[in-house]
C-alpha cells in the first residue's frame, strides 16, 4: 500500500499553474535542439531514466566541528528520515533509493522497514558502515584507527561491524556496501604508510569474504580528515591498488569534496573507468576542503566535465559502466529537503547537458588537435539551459514543475515541527 508523503492531488494542481509555460519552453528548446539534430523526447527519456541515491543523513541538519543548529521539524530517527526522502522523491522523481549508514541508522526490524520503505516509494541503496566514530557500548576504541590499526581487537570489531551493516542490507534488498575510514596519522612519523595499507587490505579482505552474490564492495578514498597528516586511503591511486587487491566485486567511490582544490576529478574518473574500477560516487560540492556543500553550488562546470566523462564512458564500454550515485552533503545553514531538492536539479541537470554534448564533433576535433572547436563540442552543450527536460520528465512521472515552491506550499517543515520531537543541541563534522 502507497502512503506517499504529500497529496498528489496537491502537486497536480500546482503544477496546473506551471504546465502552459512548461510546454511553450519545452517546444521552444526542441527546436533549437532539432537545428542540432536532437531528439527532445529522446533526451527526455534518457533523463527520465537517470536517478541517485539520497543519503539519510543528509534529511538533518549537518554542522562543522564547532555547532550544530538544528531546525524545528528535523526528522530524528531513522522513519521520520525516510518520510523527508520520500518527499525528495515524490517532487524530485529522481531520487528513488536511499543509502543507510549504521549505527546510525538502526531500527529494530529491518524487514519492517522495508516494506515501511516501499509503501513510500522508495528502495535501499549502498549500506554504509560506521567505524570513524566509537558508539556507547563499544568494546574497542577507533581512536587509533579500525580497518589499518594496529590492535588486532579492533581490526576484527571494525571487520565484525562491516559484516553486520551487510547482513543488514541483505535484509533492506541493498547490493553494495561502501567503506569510508577515518583511519591515518596527524604527525610524521606516528605511523608506517605501507604497514597501516597492509593491514587495511587484510582486514578489507576479510569484509570482501562476506559479500553476498550480486554485492559490491565500495572503497571511498579522501585526502584529509579526520587525519590532518596522513590518511591510509588517501587518493584515487591507494583506492585503485586497495580494489584491484581485493578482486572483482571491489571497486572505487569518488566523493568529489575528497581531493586538493582543483584536482582533475573528471580525468579520475575516466581512468578508473579504463580500470574497470567506477564504482560509484557521493555528489557535493566544495570551495576549500571536503566543504559537502550543495552541489553544483560553487562549481557547476566541474559537475558538468564529472558527466561528460561518465557519458564518454558509457559510450565508449557500456558493459563495464555501471556507478552508484548518491548524494553526500551536510545542510548546515538550509531546509535539508531543499537542499536535496536543489541539488538533485543541479545533478540530474549536469547529466542531461552530457547527454547533449556532439561526442563525435568532440571526438574529430581531439584528433585534428583542434583544441578550440573540442572546447565548442563541450561549451554548446553547457550553455543549453536544461530545465524544460527536467520538469517535463519529472512532471510525467508525476513529480512537480517547481519543486521548491511546491515543497514551501506543502508546509512540511512546520507541519512537521508540531509532530517531531526536537533535536538536542549537537557538533560533528557529519
Ligand atoms: C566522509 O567524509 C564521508 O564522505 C563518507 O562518505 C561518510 O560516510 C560520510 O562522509 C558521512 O557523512
Ligand atoms: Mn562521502
Amino acid at each position: 500500500m502507497s502512503a506517499l508523503p504529500l497529496p498528489q492531488d496537491a502537486i497536480e494542481s500546482h503544477n496546473a499553474a506551471h504546465r502552459a509555460a512548461l510546454a511553450e519552453d519545452y517546444e521552444a528548446l526542441g527546436r533549437t535542439l532539432a537545428r542540432r539534430g536532437l531528439d527532445i523526447d529522446a533526451i527526455k527519456g534518457d533523463v527520465a531514466g537517470f536517478s541517485i541515491a539520497a543519503p539519510s543523513w543528509a534529511t538533518g541538519r549537518g554542522g562543522t566541528r564547532f555547532a550544530k543548529f538544528a531546525i524545528p521539524g528535523e526528522p530524528t530517527n531513522i522513519h521520520e528520515k525516510l518520510q523527508d526522502c520520500a518527499v525528495v522523491q515524490q517532487l524530485s522523481q529522481a531520487t528513488p533509493r536511499v543509502s543507510l549508514h549504521f549505527p546510525w541508522d538502526r531500527a529494530d526490524d529491518y524487514s519492517a522497514l522495508r516494506e515501511e520503505a516501499d509503501a513510500l516509494n522508495l528502495s535501499f541503496d549502498a549500506v554504509n558502515s560506521n567505524t570513524f566514530q566509537d558508539q556507547p557500548g563499544l568494546a574497542h576504541s577507533y581512536r587509533n584507527g579500525s580497518l589499518a590499526a594496529v590492535e588486532t581487537v579492533v581490526r576484527e570489531q571494525a571487520v565484525a561491524h562491516n559484516i553486520d551493516c551487510i547482513e543488514i542490507g541483505k535484509k533492506l534488498g541493498s547490493n553494495a556496501i561502501t567503506v569510508w575510514i577515518g583511519d591515518g596519522s596527524n604527525f610524521p612519523g606516528q605511523q608506517d604508510f605501507n604497514r597501516a595499507f597492509d593491514r587495511y587490505i587484510a582486514s578489507a579482505k576479510a569484509i570482501y569474504a562476506a559479500l553476498p552474490t550480486g554485492w559490491r564492495m565500495l572503497l571511498e578514498h579522501k585526502l584529509f580528515e579526520p587525519a590532518f597528516y596522513s590518511t591510509v586511503i588517501s587518493d584515487w591511486g591507494s583506492s585503485l591498488m586497495a580494489a584491484q587487491e581485493l578482486g572483482p566485486k571491489c571497486q572505487c567511490l569518488i566523493d568529489l569534496g575528497h581531493h586538493a582544490p582543483n584536482v582533475n576529478i573528471e580525468q579520475i574518473v575516466a581512468r578508473l573507468h579504463r580500470a574497470g574500477k567506477l564504482g560509484g560516487f557521493h555528489f557535493n560540492d566544495s570551495k576549500y576542503g571536503d566543504d559537502d556543500l550543495d552541489s553544483g553550488s560553487i562549481n557547476p562546470h566541474q559537475l558538468f566535465l564529472v558527466f561528460n566523462e561518465l557519458a564518454e564512458a558509457k559510450s565508449s564500454d557500456p558493459a563495464r559502466f555501471d556507478p552508484a550515485y548518491m548524494i553526500d552533503q551536510s545542510h548546515n545553514v538550509t531546509d535539508p529537503i531543499e537542499s536535496l531538492l536543489s541539488s538533485t536539479e543541479a545533478i540530474v541537470a549536469a547529466y542531461a547537458k552530457a547527454a547533449l554534448v556532439d561526442r563525435e564533433a568532440l571526438h574529430e576535433a581531439q584528433e585534428r588537435n583542434d583544441a578550440m572547436m573540442a572546447f565548442q563540442a563541450l561549451r554548446a552543450a553547457y550553455k543549453v539551459d536544461v530545465s524544460p527536460i527536467l520538469a517535463m520528465a519529472r512532471v510525467e512521472k508525476g513529480g512537480a514543475i517547481d519543486v521548491l515552491g511546491m515543497y514551501r506550499q506543502s508546509r512540511w517543515r512546520e507541519r512537521k515541527a508540531q509532530e517531531r520531537k526536537a533535536v538536542g543541541l549537537g557538533a560533528g563534522i557529519v
